[in-house]
């Protein structure tokens, strides 16, 4: 794979770094106020910066070995290309850049390459000294590129994830006030991701469809936020399929609190994985019949706490609460019957 050296026939200036990462509980919570619990995977995505003298930034993302050129402050025709040109615009760099970048968070898979990589890029300004700003205004700025270069109504899960999270705890996160506290991961437990193998077609359009259906289930219920119901009965007496939609974030938000209580064990959060997949599954309609077999292949393992999809979901990974020390034959009893799609991310 070439360097930037190599590439643009100089050194960088600076390099930058910035984790996916995996949801465990909360799903489909953070653009409706609600509570989330990620936490980092130790895959990483790298640029690495420097001036070009130009008015045109050069993005060169070495892995798939293309290369786009757009004007300093505009958007890139496609692809990788638009987070990086909305970071570098919302990031307010002034000049041409050079950005080389590399990966090894799989790509739409779920698990928010695309917010490490607007975070690696902010993170690169920052130590340019283009950009002047926290961890928490990295992240913001991060979804401003979401909205408004790529087109996706995003909550901050992601970007405050790949900013402020480390994969040896969970980030609780509440996602209105960005409140945030790093927890310990159940005792006597680690995380196993596997992907699916099965292409999120449908991410970007089911995502937005599925916000405006919520919001407008709260216009119905007259709350700010599906996070303010009072009472989850109230949303029984929504019209199908606001009904099911609102069901799901109001149940999946009281799932995250539940798993806050003091005497969760690993047992316990599993069961509350368990619920939130058949929540995703039947209520708010973002699984696929693929991921609902894995999920049921993990679910079964006598060393399976609990399983379910992570992210917007249509495909993609899935997230499982393993007996400590136990994920690497987790994954291969369940490969081994899944098939040869499938295959193990974390650890
Ligand atoms: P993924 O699946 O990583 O694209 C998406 C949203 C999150 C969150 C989850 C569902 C983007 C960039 N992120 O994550 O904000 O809403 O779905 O919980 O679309
Ligand atoms: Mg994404």
């Amino acid at each position: 794979m070439p360097t930037f050296e190599q590439h643009f026939g100089r050194a960088p200036q600076v390099t930058a770094s910035a984790p996916g990462r995996v949801n465990l509980l909360g799903e489909h919570t953070d653009y409706q106020g609600g509570f989330v619990l990620p936490t980092a995977i130790p895959q990483m995505t790298t640029v690495a910066l420097g001036a070009n003298g130009t008015r045109e930034h050069r993005v060169f993302a070495a892995d798939l070995n293309e290369q786009s050129t757009f004007p300093v402050g505009g958007n890139a025709q496609d692809g990788f290309a638009r987070y990086v040109a909305g970071a570098l615009a919302l990031g307010g760099a002034p000049d041409g850049l050079d950005v080389h970048v590399t990966s090894n968070v799989p790509m739409g898979a779920g698990l928010s390459s695309s917010a490490a990589l607007e975070v690696a890029v902010l993170r690169g300004l920052r130590d340019l000294g283009i950009l002047d700003a926290s961890d928490e205004r990295v992240a913001l700025i991060a979804q401003r590129v979401e909205h408004e270069f790529v087109g996706v109504q995003c909550g901050i899960m992601d970007q405050m994830a790949s900013s402020v999270a480390n994969s040896a705890t969970m980030l609780l996160l509440d996602t209105r006030s960005l409140e945030r506290h790093l927890l310990p991961l159940p005792a006597g437990a680690e995380v196993l991701v596997i992907d699916s193998g099965v292409p999120r077609k449908l991410a970007e359009s089911g995502y937005n469809e599925r916000r405006a259906q919520v919001e407008e289930a709260a216009r119905l219920l007259g709350v700010t936020e599906l996070r303010d119901v009072q009472d989850p009965q109230s949303v029984e007496a929504l019209p199908e399929p606001l009904r099911e939609r609102a069901r799901h974030v109001v149940s999946e938000n009281a799932r995250v609190q539940a798993a806050l209580a003091a005497d969760v064990d690993a047992a316990r959060f599993g069961v509350l994985m368990n619920a939130s997949h058949a929540s995703l599954r039947d209520d708010y309609a973002v699984s696929h019949p693929q991921v609902d077999a894995l999920v049921a292949l993990l679910q079964a393992h006598p060393d399976v706490f609990g399983a379910r999809m992570t992210g917007a979901g249509f495909g993609g990974a899935v997230v499982a609460l393993v007996r400590a020390g136990q994920a690497g034959a987790v994954a291969q009893a369940v490969l081994a019957q899944y098939g040869p799609e499938g295959r193990q991310v974390v650890p």
